[in-house]
């Protein structure tokens, strides 16, 4: 677990957010028709600036709450949450109404429980948990609890803690891995699943060959779902970053989530020079916020040795 591969995990996950954003929500054959194949979109996208969104900026919080409290304390987070809550970076529907009332001093322990029945069971809490994984990678029942607690915050539902759990352990497992066996990896997340829903979806991704299965999982908002999705994006291209998130924006859906999520898992395995220059280039205010993200990324490789 060198320091580059923690480089690469926050960067190539930033730099996934802010690749597929210009598409988000698009379908795979409208993105097709307008831009050509993804991986012609990801070796030049077709805006000047790639500007991060809801995914990197709460990825940020999380990371910013492990360096001062060395843990997750779940009522910094929510605050963490709120104060860096901007609209512009386009959140879910749901944690826009929470961390509104976040700001507004309101309980957001029960706000977070009765936002939608269950709690919420969106993609909102695994898009984020890359922090956690490095952070508390050389102790991973420890690493579990804490992707738990990190998801808590804003997401109640089993599936959406189940998701921030496996997101968590796919990262540590691409950050410790000398090489990469695509049938191990899912193994390795199949059983740690604990929801029908994923212990469902990681059967199929194990049963299947990779590109039979893949357009099974679907790309909408809901975790089992898209986050399946980018461990399988992953799973299919271990040797190339721009291949990763080219595999996940050209399906199309939820494009900047997926994007990250498989982005950062690719980062961790490979380290930071397979995030294309290019696109770190583009990165918005890449001297400023690619230099913080890169500070939290040293701290937390610190703080875990
Ligand atoms: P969230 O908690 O609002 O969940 C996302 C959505 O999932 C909700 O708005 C609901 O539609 C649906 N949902 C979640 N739980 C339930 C439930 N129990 N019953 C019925 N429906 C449910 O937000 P989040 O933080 O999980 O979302 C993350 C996503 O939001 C990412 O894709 C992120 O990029 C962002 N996002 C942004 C835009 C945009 O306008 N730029 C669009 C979509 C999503
Ligand atoms: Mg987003
Ligand atoms: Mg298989
Ligand atoms: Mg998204």
């Amino acid at each position: 677990m060198t320091e580059d591969r923690y480089l690469g995990c926050l960067v190539g996950h930033a730099v996934g957010d802010a690749t597929g954003a210009p598409v988000e929500g698009l379908d795979a054959r409208l993105i097709y028709s307008q831009f050509g194949r993804a991986i012609e979109y990801v070796a030049n996208p077709p805006v000047e600036t790639l500007c991060y969104t809801d995914d990197t900026q709460m990825s940020i919080g999380v990371a910013e709450v492990l360096v001062e409290f060395g843990h997750i304390d779940e009522d910094a987070l929510a605050t963490t949450f709120g104060n860096n809550y901007d609209p512009d970076r386009g959140y879910g529907q749901g944690a826009r109404r929470l961390l509104h009332a976040i700001r507004d001093g309101e309980d957001w322990r029960e706000f977070a429980r009765t936002l939608f029945p269950g709690g919420s069971y969106g993609n909102g809490a695994a898009m984020r948990v890359a922090p956690v994984a490095l952070r508390f990678a050389d102790d991973p029942e420890r690493m579990m609890q804490e992707a738990s607690a990190s998801a808590r915050a804003t997401h109640t539902h089993e599936i959406a803690i189940d998701s921030a759990r496996l997101m968590a352990a796919a990262v540590r497992y691409a950050l410790r891995a000398t090489s990469l066996d695509p049938q191990a990896f899912l193994e390795h997340l199949r059983d740690l699943a604990t929801t029908d829903e994923f212990q469902w979806q990681l059967n199929t991704a194990c049963k299947l060959p990779l590109e039979d299965s893949y357009v099974m999982f679907g790309t909408g908002l809901e975790a089992h779902r898209s986050v399946t999705t980018a461990l399988m994006c992953f799973a299919m291209n271990p040797e190339s970053y721009p291949d990763t998130i080219a595999t996940a924006i050209g399906r199309g859906g939820d494009t900047d989530t997926i994007a990250a999520m498989a982005g950062g898992i690719s980062g961790a395995y490979l380290g930071l020079d397979a995030v294309p220059q290019e696109l770190r280039h583009r990165f918005e205010r890449q001297a400023k916020d690619l230099e913080y993200i890169s500070t939290l990324a040293r701290k937390l490789y610190s703080a875990s040795q």
